[in-house]
């Protein structure tokens, strides 16, 4: 077999057993590797209606036919499980060496379940693999995990560890690698820390083989090319996503006090420029000729140290809380990596309890911008003490307790935060967000700049058919090949090379159809999965878990240009009906039968009938 590895391994971690199986064909060829490998595996091996947080829930760390292959950003790779945060499919991408590892291992993926007794460190390399005592590494930050893994096992290997965050079963945990790269926004981290399992340490030792090595070769050197050509390409690597706070400032959409505005006052003092001025290196994932992590240094009256600042992050660390300016926001990404917990998610969870401070609704006082409280309270977070414990169930968790009047405050779609853009007057992007796979993220489709080109107070069914295909090529396509996608959204990088790619790497003609069928097929069975595992505890699936937040409806947007600006019901909901009918789901959102027949999803439907879900 060519461009893929044909084999996973299976890692037992309660037995201390492991094995390598044989990928089924079908799996490569229907759903390409990445997410779609991840979401079929899921759907076959988890327990119908697992606990996330239960040794039976599966942890699966996988790559795609692209990734690790000379060709622009390659290095990356799919981090996913069943979340214990939104109890349906989670997801991250994460720009790490431990991709190329993984590839030279010669897997398509590693799929660990069980839990450990006690805590431990995998390390995998072609000798086999070990399960290594990791008591002295647990409590540790992700830094320090890192740095001393390299140092015992060498700096060749490559790590994937979670915090003391993950180690608490902290829902917004994520898993860290090399120092600040970060996937798995829906709790990814806590499922590591359930499974007593501290960090994973990769090396391999050959390479993978493409079906056309000079096709391959000419195709990825040619884009390489035109990446550094690209008139785009000087501005990206001096603020790469930096660059958005100033562009979502002036298109009102910097989510700002616990996104109840699209503009920040204080924005110049957390932008693009102000972090160019304290930028001391920058750092790509591997096999990218357009870096991004823009490493700075920051000083503040307390501390000082080193973080790697990306838009999202800042502006939910900074806006989103009332926070300015860059250094200080800076310490507190450091912080949450250190811990790793999700930068966004920690803004959200941040910025609600200041709004239900402010409205007297929470005992515990917490002011907008309250530099030291900030700090504290994520330290709290993460190892769940006072009201860190509440806030560590994320926004839909802690409203869930506090209940009332904050139910309004909680902004998340899916039990999943927000990202960083407000939508209280862009119906595309919230659309976007309420049905993004993972919850709330912009991963699927960072729809806000073609809702800026086609009118943001339109409901026109036209921004319903770009969404879907702008879903299809994000999170169906480069999810599942695994690279980076920013070459192309970023520089212009013409999407027609990833088919050809695609095919060179493989031996399979895969023509843009053939793409949207995979694409389709992903998105249908992730949805698919999360109606069964809601039915399985018993919760209907509805539209309305498919609804924006509360607040884009019914609070209006008091300053900036677009003040007074809130999102229509009927205008959405009529959106969202599209949607449905393109997707081939029906009023409630649940694939129709004839869907699942055509894209060759027969199998969902036996369990659908078992548990009683209405098939139409
Ligand atoms: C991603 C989410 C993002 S999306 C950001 S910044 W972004 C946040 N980064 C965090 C961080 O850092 N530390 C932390 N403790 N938590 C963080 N949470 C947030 O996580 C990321 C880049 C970026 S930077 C983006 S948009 C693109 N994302 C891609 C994607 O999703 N798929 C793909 N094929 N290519 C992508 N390219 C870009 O990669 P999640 P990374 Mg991350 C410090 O993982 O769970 O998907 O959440 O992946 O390696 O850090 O690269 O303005
Ligand atoms: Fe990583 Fe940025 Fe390069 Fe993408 S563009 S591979 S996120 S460094």
């Amino acid at each position: 077999m060519r461009g893929w590895s044909g084999k996973y391994l299976y890692i037992d971690l309660t037995n201390k057993k492991y094995q390598y199986l044989e990928t089924p064909i079908d799996y490569l060829h229907n759903y390409i590797g990445g997410r779609g490998l991840a979401v079929r595996l899921l759907w076959d091996l988890n327990p119908v209606g697992v606990d996330p947080l239960s040794p039976e829930n599966h942890l699966i760390l996988a790559v795609g036919p692209l990734t690790g292959f000379p060709l622009p950003s390659s290095g990356k790779m799919v981090v996913a499980s069943k979340s214990p945060l939104t109890w349906g499919y989670g997801d991250g991408n994460i720009g790490t060496r431990v991709a190329v590892e993984l590839r030279n291992l010669g897997v398509d993926a590693v799929v660990i379940k069980g839990k450990s007794p006690e805590p431990t460190v995998l390390y995998i390399s072609c000798e086999g693999v070990e399960f290594r005592n990791g008591r002295d590494y647990w409590g540790l930050t992700t830094l320090e995990t890192e740095r001393r893994l390299k140092k015992e096992l060498g700096e060749r290997v490559s790590v994937l560890s979670i915090g003391p965050a993950g180690e608490k079963l902290v829902k917004i945990a994520t898993v860290i690698s090399e120092f600040g790269r970060s996937a798995g926004r829906p709790g990814i981290g806590a499922v590591m820390g359930s499974k007593n399992l501290k960090a994973v340490a990769v090396k391999g030792c050959s390479r993978p083989e493409p079906a056309d090595r000079g096709e391959l070769i000419k195709l990825g050197s040619e884009a390489y090319r035109k990446v550094k050509e690209s008139q785009l390409y000087e501005f990206w690597v001096r603020q790469g996503t930096m660059a958005t706070i100033e562009w979502s400032q002036k298109n009102s959409v910097l989510p700002t006090y616990n996104f109840s505005e699209g503009v920040f006052e204080y924005w110049e003092g957390i932008d693009g420029y102000i972090m160019e001025s304290m930028k001391v290196r920058i750092k790509g994932c591997p096999n990218c000729n357009m870096p991004c992590g823009n490493v700075v240094k920051y000083v503040t009256s307390t501390e000082s140290g080193e973080a790697e600042l990306d838009y999202e992050n800042v502006a939910m660390l900074g806006s989103n809380i009332g926070l300015a300016p860059l250094n200080k926001v800076a310490h507190i990404n450091l912080l949450a990596d250190l811990y790793g917990i999700d930068t966004i998610s920690l803004g959200s969870v941040i910025g609600f309890a200041m709004e239900l401070s402010e409205k007297g609704l929470l005992k515990d006082r917490i002011e907008w911008g309250d530099y030291s409280g900030i700090k504290e309270l994520t330290r709290q977070i993460a190892y769940r003490e006072g009201l860190g414990d509440l806030l560590a169930e994320g926004v839909a968790g802690a409203a869930d307790r506090i209940r009332g009047e904050a139910l309004k405050y909680a902004v998340h779609v899916k039990r999943l935060e927000v990202s960083a853009y407000d939508c209280h007057a862009a119906p595309g992007m919230a659309l976007a967000y309420a049905t993004s796979p993972i919850g709330a993220h912009h991963k699927d489709a960072w729809f806000i700049a073609t809702e800026v080109k086609m009118g943001r107070f339109s409901y026109a069914l036209e921004k319903v058919e770009r969404l879907v295909w702008m879903q299809n090529i994000r999170g169906g396509m480069f999810e599942s090949l695994v690279t980076c996608r920013l070459p192309w959204v970023e520089v212009g990088l013409d999407l027609d090379y990833y088919p050809k790619l695609l095919t060179a790497a493989t031996g399979v003609t895969y023509t843009w159809d053939r793409i949207y069928e995979v694409a389709n097929r992903i998105y249908s069975l992730i949805r698919s999965f999360w109606v069964r595992e809601y039915a399985a505890v018993g919760c209907g699936w509805s539209y309305e878990l498919d609804v924006p937040p509360a607040k884009w409806f019914t609070q209006p947007l008091t300053k900036g240009p677009l003040r007074g600006s809130k999102l229509d019901t009927d205008g959405y909901m009529a959106m969202l009906r599209h949607y449905y009918s393109m997707r081939g789901w029906d009023e409630n959102g649940v694939p129709r039968k004839s869907t699942l027949e055509k894209l060759g999803l027969s199998y969902v439907i036996p369990t659908f009938e078992k548990l009683g879900v209405p098939l139409s």
